[in-house]
C-alpha cells in the first residue's frame, strides 16, 4: 500500500509515521508514506500558496493550482488515477468500516488543508473522499491524514505481526474491548476476575463477551442500535 500525504508541513507526517509499528512496517517495505509539499507546486516567486477569500473574512485560502499540479503529479508518476482523500471537518467521521474500504486500495491520496481550507473549485475536480477525525477543529489536516494512516496500514498484510493481529481486535462487530490484566493477580486491593485464571477458554471467551457488551452499553451506546449484541448478554440487576 502506498500512500502519498500532500501537505505544507511534511515533517507532521513523517515524525509521526516513521515510528512504532508504521515505522516498522514502512522499514520493512510492506507499505510506503510519500510526502508531497504542496509548497514546491507554488506558481509564485514568493513561493506562497494562499490568498485571500473572496467575499472577504479571517484566514487565507489555498489556491487550486498548487493542490492541482500536486496531485496531477502523483497521477503522471503512478499511472493512474487513485482516490483523492480530502482530510477536512466538514465530512463524515472516519470509522472502520471507512478505513478497511480504503484499505483495498493500492494507492491513497490524502489532502492535507491549512488556514482556513482549500479554493471549493480544485477540491470539487480532484477529491473523491471527503473524511473527518471527530467533531472539532484542527488547524490543519495532517493529524487525520496520520490517523488515517495508521488505522489504514493495521489492514495492510505484513504490517502487525500474528500477535498484533487485526482480526479479534475492538470494534470487530462494533463492540469495544473487553477489558484486559496482568500481574499481579491483585493490585491496590483489586484482584483479577477470577474467570481469567480458571483456565476454561470457553467460559473466558463467554466472559470476555459479555464484558464487551456491558462495556459498549456504558461508554458507547450509539454503536449497539440496531444491534443483535444488547439482546445476548443480560444484568445481574436489570435482568
Ligand atoms: Cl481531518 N482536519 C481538520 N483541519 N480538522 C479536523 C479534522 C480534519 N477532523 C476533525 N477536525
Amino acid at each position: 500500500m502506498r500512500f502519498h500525504v500532500l501537505t505544507l508541513f511534511p515533517e507532521m507526517i513523517e515524525g509521526i509515521v516513521n515510528t512504532s509499528i508504521t515505522g516498522r512496517a514502512i522499514k520493512n517495505g510492506y507499505m510506503s508514506v510519500e510526502t508531497v509539499n504542496i509548497r514546491d507546486y507554488s506558481t509564485k516567486k514568493t513561493m506562497r500558496v494562499d490568498d485571500y477569500p473572496y467575499g472577504g473574512g479571517a484566514g487565507m485560502v489555498m489556491e487550486p493550482e498548487p493542490v492541482y499540479q500536486a496531485v496531477s503529479a502523483i497521477e503522471d508518476k503512478i499511472g493512474k488515477k487513485p482516490r483523492v482523500v480530502y482530510l477536512t471537518p466538514q465530512a463524515e467521521v472516519l470509522n472502520q468500516t471507512k478505513v478497511e474500504e480504503l484499505a483495498a486500495e493500492e494507492d491513497l491520496v490524502l489532502l492535507c488543508g491549512h488556514y482556513e481550507g482549500i479554493d471549493d473549485r480544485v477540491l470539487q475536480e480532484v477529491v473523491t473522499d471527503y473524511v473527518s477525525i471527530g467533531d472539532y477543529v484542527l488547524t490543519g489536516g495532517e493529524l487525520g491524514a496520520a490517523v488515517l494512516i495508521d488505522a489504514v496500514s493495521r489492514f495492510v498484510p505484513g504490517v502487525l505481526s500474528n500477535e498484533e493481529s487485526s482480526q479479534f481486535e475492538s470494534m470487530q462487530d462494533n463492540l469495544l474491548e473487553y477489558p484486559q490484566y496482568t500481574r499481579p493477580e491483585e493490585w491496590h486491593g483489586t484482584k483479577v476476575p477470577p474467570v481469567l485464571l480458571s483456565g476454561d477458554h470457553t467460559k473466558i471467551d463467554t466472559w470476555r463477551y459479555e464484558q464487551s457488551v456491558i462495556r459498549t452499553r456504558e461508554r458507547r451506546p450509539d454503536l449497539l442500535r440496531n444491534s443483535y449484541h444488547v439482546l445476548c448478554v443480560t444484568y445481574g440487576d436489570e435482568g
